[in-house]
């Protein structure tokens, strides 16, 4: 039986970078799930009997959450849902499913990388009939109706069996509980050459895997240690729980220091690497080399060839903007057009549905390609292990060898988590000001070469997103980027991107701190961080 239940609206339902995320007891609150479900609904059209995709990442609330969307999308209209077992799907995963069934788009539950539990935050988004996360024009839409919406549809009835496979009946609609992995392992083996990874780990190549406690256990377990024969404990943190084992499932030094360690140890793994909560991130480390994530995807990139989905070449790289621009350089060298977008995967989609990028990245730890819609933590996984098998040498090697063909960025990025966000955006004001005399001016013995606010316009759909982050480029071609979180749901969290090209990169010191610390100090003073966060040193250093 539908039920219409009368509602009122609730203020700053908004979504950002990635969907709507707030604490747990936020969405715990009725009606403030069923608000935002029913205002992703009304933004849509013509989904009436058609396929939902419906899944998350595990983290506490996220079966309770899939029960009130199934019930909701069966008043709704929609003639069939299609359920990870155990309302299990990796982002990537979800992104495949909406594609191969054809569906008319699909709910991921999450939260990515932030913290999990009671106490955590959780989060949701909607993603389009391409497999992709909604691009702004939906999700300004769902924004506007959450303003005004007065009522919502679910209906009364028990709740389903996420754990049995198979199809039920939710009134008209049919629900079907299917396994999360099976799909997106049969992609994997199209996309690569399973025998030549299987041949690596018989050679006595070793990895370890740090699911972080979240959704890539299932995934990584099955891929890695059951089809392609790595060693049983390969994959670590293997089990999905409800607040990640207390840790942030957030692949950086920080949070997966432990993994980082182990690879820093003398007899330490070929490879290690770490996804995040949802599965769309990837950490890439070494026997003794960190690769940064704006490096991988210009590894990836030079070397995508040597993979059988990528053997004809790519058709273009896209970036976000804040990412180093390594990955320009591999472009320009394979004459292919480099893609600079704002932060954000949804600023991708178009780009790979026209077909103009087959690999894109971000600097946060995303990499993805055209198979799906979606960054995809296991896939550059295994693409760098497709690159191993084929070229036989470390990643060390593979990285000494790039930086001498194509010169070194060195890159990082400081952020001041949870500062209070009335000083974050006086700060962001303040420098905002600033930009239209500062060409020219010398900082710190450094010359501005240009200054600006990123503003991007989509070359497929032809919109614009103004805001998107505060540049400033000197002459010798370094840069330093600030903008403030859009993932955030305390305070405010200030990003600041710092990055200096060397073509000589034996010139510089190894540590990259040192090889920036000009540049650093430079983005300290500049926008006097200290003085608008009370903050003398940032609390998180990637
Ligand atoms: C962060 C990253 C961004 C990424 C986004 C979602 O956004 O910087 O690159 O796309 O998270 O990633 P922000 O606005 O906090 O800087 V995930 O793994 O949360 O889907
Ligand atoms: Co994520």
């Amino acid at each position: 039986m539908i039920e219409t239940v009368k509602t009122a609206p609730i203020d700053g339902q908004k979504p950002g970078t990635s969907g709507l995320r707030k604490k747990v007891t936020v969405f715990q609150q009725p009606p403030y799930l069923a608000n935002f479900v029913q205002s992703i609904f009304n933004s849509l059209s013509g989904f009436e009997g058609k396929t939902l995709v419906l899944g998350g990442d595990g983290r506490f609330f996220n079966v309770e959450a899939i029960q009130i969307v199934l019930k909701m999308a069966a008043a709704n209209g929609f003639g069939r849902v299609i359920v990870g077992q155990n309302g299990i799907l990796s982002t990537p995963a979800a992104s495949h499913m909406i594609r191969k069934n054809q569906a008319f788009g699909g709910i991921i539950l999450s939260a990515s990388h932030n913290p999990g539990g009671p106490d955590g935050d959780f989060g949701i988004k909607y993603n389009a009939s391409n497999g992709g996360p909604a691009p702004e024009k939906i999700t300004d839409a769902i924004f506007a109706i959450t303003k005004t919406l007065t009522e919502y549809k679910i209906i009364q009835s028990n709740d389903v069996d996420l754990s049995k496979i198979g199809a039920v009946k939710l009134d008209a609609m049919s629900v079907e509980v299917v396994d999360p992995v099976t799909d997106y392992l049969a992609m994997m083996q199209e996309l690569f050459d399973f025998d030549a990874i299987r041949g690596l780990f018989q050679s006595g190549f070793r990895m370890k895997f740090d699911a972080m406690s979240a959704v890539t256990g299932p995934y990584a377990h099955r891929i890695l240690e059951d089809v392609l024969g790595a060693p049983a404990g390969t994959v670590l943190n293997g089990t999905p729980l409800p607040d990640f084992g207390h840790h942030h499932p957030d692949p950086n030094l920080v949070h997966a220091k432990a993994i980082y360690d182990m690879a820093m140890s003398a007899d330490g793994p070929d490879l290690c690497a770490a996804s995040d909560g949802d599965g769309d991130r990837n950490l890439i480390i070494g026997k003794s080399q960190f690769i940064t994530p704006s490096d991988s995807l210009a590894m990836l990139c030079a070397n995508a060839h040597l993979a059988p989905a990528y053997k004809a070449g790519l058709a273009g790289i896209a970036r976000s903007m804040p990412t180093s621009a390594a990955a320009d350089r591999v472009a320009e060298k394979l004459k292919i057009n480099i893609f600079e977008t704002p932060t954000g995967w949804k600023f991708f989609g178009n780009l790979l549905d026209a077909g103009k990028a087959t690999i894109c990245g971000e600097e946060s730890a995303g990499t993805g390609s055209s198979h799906v819609r979606e960054k995809d933590g296991l896939w550059a996984v295994l693409l760098w292990l497709n690159i191993l098998a084929v070229r036989k040498q470390s990643v060390a090697e593979i990285a000494k060898e790039h930086w001498q063909i194509y010169g070194r960025n060195y890159y990082c990025r400081h952020d001041y988590e949870e500062v209070a966000s009335a000083g974050a955006n006086d700060l962001v004001a303040d420098l905002r000001a600033k930009l239209p005399t500062l060409k020219g001016q010398s900082i710190n013995g450094k010359i501005v070469a240009n200054a600006d606010d990123f503003a991007y316009h989509d070359p497929v759909d032809g919109s614009d997103s103004a805001h998107q982050g505060i540049r400033i480029l000197f002459e010798d071609g370094s840069r330093v980027v600030y903008r403030l979180s859009g993932t955030g749901t305390e305070g405010a969290t200030l990003r600041v991107y710092i990055e200096r090209f060397e073509d000589e990169p034996s010139k510089l010191a190894q540590d990259t701190q040192m090889a920036l610390a000009d540049l650093i100090a430079i983005s300290r003073d500049f926008a006097q961080i200290a003085k608008y966060t009370g903050r003398q040193e940032p609390s998180v250093i990637t």
